[in-house]
């Protein structure tokens, strides 16, 4: 069937291919001519449009489902064998019940399709810190995303010998075709309730059905890179984040590689490629979603960015938000849900030049200014090759991963979290982790509306495993180390409102003078007072120079409000309930420890 050493492989691929009962079966070796030519044969049979290669050479563009739009959460189950083990009892399901369920949707799915099977190397390929994927999946779709996310192919196969271990990844649309039956654009399984995006995190296992859209379908990234690789991590003694890498070098040439943990829609991939606002600071790239992070020789942490491209959200992405982004999106990107403007380009809400007369909108229908309607998705995306990007770090592939000096949690908080706050220890900067969030902006319950949802580390839809026990993995950590060699950990929080509901914070570019700061604190001469929170900025510490911002305002950004704090101490114990009997001793300390140092 296929050829390959492999023996488990080959019986697994066997396997699915006995019970999806595809026509055919394909082994992806990753070659350019493999992905043009799949490229091609979507366009040529209508299902996506090549864009005007004057404007956009190699782009093209594809529109989903209007079901299949985004990561369905509520259909991401962890079936652990035991309940406890599940991050929450809401994801879980019991694994060979869950399996026998699967294995029907599964059975004869992938009928009248080609079943392709892509070996895939999460980080550079043989370093001792990647780890590799078998994805077997129904959609061409899948297989040139994951040639441009991940690095597929018969190099993988080959790293991956007679005996290698791999996480088996199984995807399927859901949408098998009766004999002679046409294809739709975007296969799926339309309801809500036939798509699973299903894990046993025992087995090291990933099946999902039903969705074709990201990370639904792209099986390396957060199914495997965050939840299956958080529960290797946590039995192999290394972290596994939902986390940007930045590589910082101020004006005398000194090198710092920064981590930095933001929920969804806080400008994570905007800060991993920003302009830095200061002459002689560069700011470059060589993560923008997730690190992985494992001691090396010397005790210090080292980080790889296991994946290979950017799968970024198009909407509000422009030359002012983020220009690096821009320009690495001018060719070979694969687009999904933008809109298509007469000229062949792509249009998208917040991309910063005006809305054209007319253009089709992400649904495939007529679209003018007036229509009322988002020409773009608003989770539109662009994937696109990491190396296009031109602030890449020249080690963002190095095997060995970059030494980690700072790693930065925050959300989107209008009120009570500074701009910067420095953890005391390693435990205080778990304890800011663990109490991270944003404010819920809309809900379907109006109660909730301005109610924090804490996202710990980013992680809340991405933990493998309990959410309490991550926690502790996380102190564990913070023990395997010399204090002085582990990461400082920075809570920040670029969106604080004003009285007159406004950011008092610039943002995006002039996000470099905090970081700014944090290198100086850890060089030795940044400024700093010790508060009841953590360690703040003195009143002159940021540099704010050619900067048009108050002191007034300044000082708003960096006060630490005891009374707000103390609603926040009880919203903390509210929410460290959740955890039931989980939650780490040394967590519930600091929270008691800051509750008496406010008061
Ligand atoms: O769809 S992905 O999970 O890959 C991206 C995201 O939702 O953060
Ligand atoms: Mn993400």
């Amino acid at each position: 069937m296929i050829s390959t050493s492999h023996k488990e492989l080959k019986a697994w691929v066997e396997e699915v291919a006995a019970l999806c009962k595809p026509d055919s079966v394909h082994l992806c070796d990753g070659s350019e001519e493999e992905y043009q030519s799949m490229l091609q044969i979507m366009v040529d049979a209508g299902l996506g449009v090549q864009l005007n290669q004057e404007k956009r050479p190699g782009c093209y563009l594809f529109r989903s489902h209007p079901s299949d739009v985004a990561r369905v959460e509520n259909r991401t189950f962890i079936a652990s064998k035991n309940a406890e083990d599940a991050p929450s009892p809401d994801v879980w399901i019991e694994p060979e019940e869950l399996k026998a369920t699967m294995r029907k949707s599964y059975d004869g799915c992938m009928r009248g399709r080609i079943m392709y099977v892509i070996p895939f190397s999460m980080g550079p390929i043989g370093s001792p810190i990647s780890k590799i994927g078998v994805e077997i999946s129904d959609s061409p779709y899948v297989v040139f995303n994951m040639k441009i996310m991940t690095r597929i192919g018969t190099k993988v196969l080959e790293t991956l010998g007679s005996d290698g271990e791999f996480v088996k990844c199984l995807h399927s649309v859901g949408k098998p075709l009766a004999a002679g039956e046409k294809d739709t654009a975007w296969p799926c399984a339309p309801s809500i309730d036939d798509k699973y995006i299903s894990h046993f995190p025992e087995e090291r296992m990933i099946w999902s059905f039903g969705s074709g859209y990201g990370g639904n379908a792209l099986l390396g990234k957060k199914c495997f890179a965050l939840r299956i690789a958080a529960v290797q991590a946590r039995d192999e003694g290394w972290l596994a984040e939902h986390m940007l890498i930045l590589k910082l070098t101020d004006p005398s040439g000194k090198v710092y590689y920064v981590c930095g943990a933001f929920p969804s829609a806080c400008g994570k991939t905007n800060l991993a490629m920003l302009e830095p606002s200061f002459p002689g600071w560069k700011v470059e790239t060589i993560g923008d979603d997730i690190a992985w992070m494992k001691f090396g020789a010397d005790g210090r942490l080292y980080a790889i960015n296991p994946e290979a491209g950017f799968f970024g959200v198009a909407p509000g992405t422009s030359m002012h938000s983020n220009p690096n982004a821009m320009r690495s999106i001018e060719k070979n990107t694969i687009f999904t849900n933008v809109g298509l403007t007469d000229d062949g380009d792509v249009w998208w809400e917040g991309i910063g030049t005006e809305p054209p007369e007319h253009l089709i909108d992400w649904q495939g229908n007529d679209w003018t200014p007036a229509s009322g309607k988002l020409a773009a998705h608003a989770n539109a995306r662009f994937t696109v090759p990491a190396a296009q990007c031109p602030v890449m770090g020249d080690e963002w592939e190095d095997p060995a991963g970059v030494p980690i000096s700072a790693i930065l949690v925050g959300g989107r908080r209008e009120n009570t979290i500074p701009l910067v706050n420095e953890s005391l220890d390693w435990n205080h900067g778990v304890f800011l982790g663990s109490i991270m969030g944003s404010e819920i902006t809309t809900a379907a319950i109006t109660d909730d509306v301005g109610q924090v949802r804490r996202d710990p580390f980013a992680m809340l839809p991405f933990f493998g495993y309990n959410k309490g026990d991550y926690l502790q993995h996380w102190l564990s950590i913070g023990k395997k180390t010399d204090a002085c060699k582990l990461p400082k950990i920075y809570f920040v929080n670029w969106f604080r409102k004003n009285a007159d509901n406004k950011f008092i914070w610039p943002g995006f570019g002039e996000n470099s003078r905090v970081l700014k700061w944090i290198v100086e604190r850890i060089s030795g001469t940044g400024k700093a007072v010790e508060t009841p929170i953590g360690n703040l900025p003195t009143a002159d510490a940021i540099d704010t120079s050619g900067l048009d911002i108050s002191n007034d305002a300044m000082a708003e950004l960096l006060q630490v409000d005891k009374e707000a704090w103390l609603i926040e101490v009880a919203s903390i114990k509210e929410n460290y309930k959740s955890y039931g009997k989980a939650l780490p001793k040394e967590l519930e300390e600091q929270l008691e420890a800051l509750e008496k140092r406010l008061s």
